[in-house]
């Protein structure tokens, strides 16, 4: 593994790009059959890449499968990359991946939902083809991030258990590319922006891998439309570019989303040996005990809890589905989704920072338990790589380093100052949040915390049914919060389910009357809490419909999208766009 950067893949003048998605052969037997005519089974041994295998095939066993499958497939690599250096990345795998090139192993990775690239100059023929076959192991322990637990049933068959709500997909769920690069190359970029007066300050750092004294490189600042606003020949400067364009969240400016790029050539003896072409907004953030700014302006979070989810491909990569969530996201009025419960697609963070829309970054630490030393490191290694994919995205403004911790338990108070120390060592420029269940007296994890996130379920988990005690309680609740811990406080889930076409008056639960009277409740209790100050946003869970295990609980899965599972707006989407258009209008 390439224990440097993991700067996604450009094909430009000096690295060449290979995509590897389509079908792959797959198996869960670890045996391939040389034609896919052989198969005596009804299903096809095919399986689409980038995509979930679970909702694929017919199959209950493939469906709930635990333990290994293998994906395999052919690839020619041309005899014009022999004089380059060859690499692999996968957007993601779910979870652990050994990926096997003509029979060496190149690369392992454990965690999911997170890019991992190797390099595999020495195993690949040039000029022939080649076999790569990736074992995808979907097994969750009490010390993997998230965690789970294997049982046996009366049956003899596993199970995988999990607390988690949402379905516990696996396979290689985002795209798999091949690409080249010189001997010495970009192996990282760190861009950091600040704003002084009309000025935008620029700070980055550059990293080259297989470094020597004879490389030198041209840095410049392009605008959007292509020209060059600041230039440098060092490898770490901070460069001023007067009357900046500001990087806005969506309606908080005329202009959101502003993109610069850092165009980073290098050269060695007068020869371009590689060029990268990197993205980054100029916004300045700033949090204290009672405000969150961007570029001077209060910040108030209208959003989203959302999934990497839909029918048939699950987690994976659906380009149809990303475009179609953002036009939504637009269409509602929201500025803000947190990216629960595991950090989603780089296509899909690329669409946020050129919309405009802030990002909640969590990492796939969901529902922790059981604190060990083996879940530690393993929930540092995600913060780190997390932090490593996404930290020039102006899009991130918060990072979420866990969801519903089981924070009232022993331990959870040494465990959750070391994860966010560990954050905080990373990057100080954002703050971080955790979205917490429990009540204020019982949580010992938001201590360690910049802004207080929790979730809340009034009339649906507790006191079912009771409207009209939501505004009171959840009052209390948030007050508390604050009166405890003195920081700024987010809502970071609340809501109910409903089944869409379910319509009763008065409104009962399930129906899609009773999610806006729910819906409604709170918004009373928000504006009420907004005229404070500390009070920095609302997050309703879900954005969608999505799938969870089974549970009778569950209608085909969790129904508190706003949105169905196919993206049809429920009665609760125009409720929800009415409140955070209206809010735009008002904080303008
Ligand atoms: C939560 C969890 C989320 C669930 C949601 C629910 O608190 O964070 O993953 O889906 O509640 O609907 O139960």
């Amino acid at each position: 593994i390439s224990n440097g950067g993991i700067l996604p893949p450009q094909a430009s003048s000096v690295r060449e790009l290979l995509s590897l998605d389509g079908l792959w052969h797959f198996t869960t037997e670890s045996k391939f059959l040389s034609n896919i005519e052989d198969a005596n089974d009804l299903e096809l041994n095919l399986m689409p890449v980038p995509s979930s295998y679970n909702d694929i095939s017919t199959q209950l066993s493939l469906r709930d499968h635990v333990g290994s499958v293998w994906y395999q497939r052919k690839f020619f690599v041309p005899s014009s990359w022999e004089s380059k250096k060859v690499w692999i990345r996968f957007g993601s795998v779910c979870y652990n991946a050994s990926v096997v090139i003509n029979d060496v192993v190149v690369l392992t990775h454990q965690i999911g939902h997170l890019p991992f690239a190797g390099e595999i100059t020495s195993a690949v023929k040039y000029g022939e083809e080649n076999v790569i076959t990736v074992e995808v192991n979907n097994i969750l322990t009490s010390s993997t991030v998230p965690q789970g637990e294997v049982t046996t049933l009366v049956s003899g068959r596993v199970k995988q258990t999990y607390t988690f709500d949402f379905f516990n997909y696996a396979g290689i769920d985002r795209p798999v590319v091949l690409y080249t690069s010189s001997g010495s190359y970009v192996d990282d970029i760190l861009v950091k922006t600040d704003i002084v007066d009309q000025s935008g300050y620029v700070t980055y750092n550059i990293s080259v891998a297989n470094d020597d004294s004879s490389i030198s490189q041209e840095i410049s600042v392009l605008d959007k439309s292509g020209s060059v606003v600041a230039s440098s020949s060092n490898r770490t400067d901070t460069l001023e570019i007067p009357n900046a364009t500001l990087w806005w969240p969506y309606l908080m400016d005329a202009n959101p989303g502003y993109l610069y790029k850092l165009q980073v050539n290098l050269f060695q003896n007068d020869n371009l040996i590689d060029t990268y072409s990197q993205p980054f907004g100029i916004r300045k953030l700033t949090y204290d005990n009672d405000t969150f700014t961007i570029n001077g302006k209060n910040i108030y979070i209208k959003g989203f809890g959302r999934h990497e989810d839909s029918d048939i491909r699950g987690k994976g990569l659906d380009l149809p589905l990303i475009i179609r969530d953002h036009n939504l996201i637009k269409w509602i009025g929201a500025n803000c989704y947190r990216t629960s419960h595991y950090p989603y697609a780089e296509e899909i963070m690329d669409l946020a920072d050129q919309l405009g829309i802030m990002i909640i970054d969590e990492v796939p630490a969901v529902n922790t338990e059981n604190f060990n030393n083996g879940l530690l490191e393993n929930h540092k290694k995600s913060l780190n790589e997390l932090y490593s994919r996404d930290k020039n995205r102006p899009s991130v403004v918060i990072w979420s380093i866990a969801n519903e911790p089981r924070s009232s338990s022993d331990g959870a108070d040494i465990y959750y100052k070391k994860v966010s120390d560990h954050m905080k060592s990373l990057d100080r420029s954002r703050p971080i949040t955790i979205a917490n269940l429990y009540d204020v007296d019982e949580d010992k994890s938001e201590q360690f915390v910049d802004i207080v996130g929790f979730n809340r379920y009034e009339a649906w988990y507790s006191n079912v049914g009771e409207l009209d005690g939501i505004y009171t309680r959840l009052i209390e609740d948030t007050t508390a919060f604050r009166k405890k811990h003195n920081k700024p406080v987010l809502m970071t889930e609340y809501g109910a389910d409903s089944v869409e076409g379910l319509t009763i008056l008065p409104s009962y639960i399930w129906s899609e009357e009773f999610q806006n009277d729910v819906m409604a409740q709170y918004f009373r209790a928000f504006d009420k809490m907004r005229s404070e100050g500390w009070f920095v946003g609302e997050m309703i869970w879900n954005f969608a419909d999505f799938k969870t295990d089974q549970d009778i609980r569950r209608v085909g899965g969790n129904r508190k999208g706003v949105f169905t599972r196919n993206r049809q707006p429920k009665a609760a989407a125009f409720l929800l766009r009415k409140r955070y258009w209206a809010l735009a209008n008002k904080l303008d």
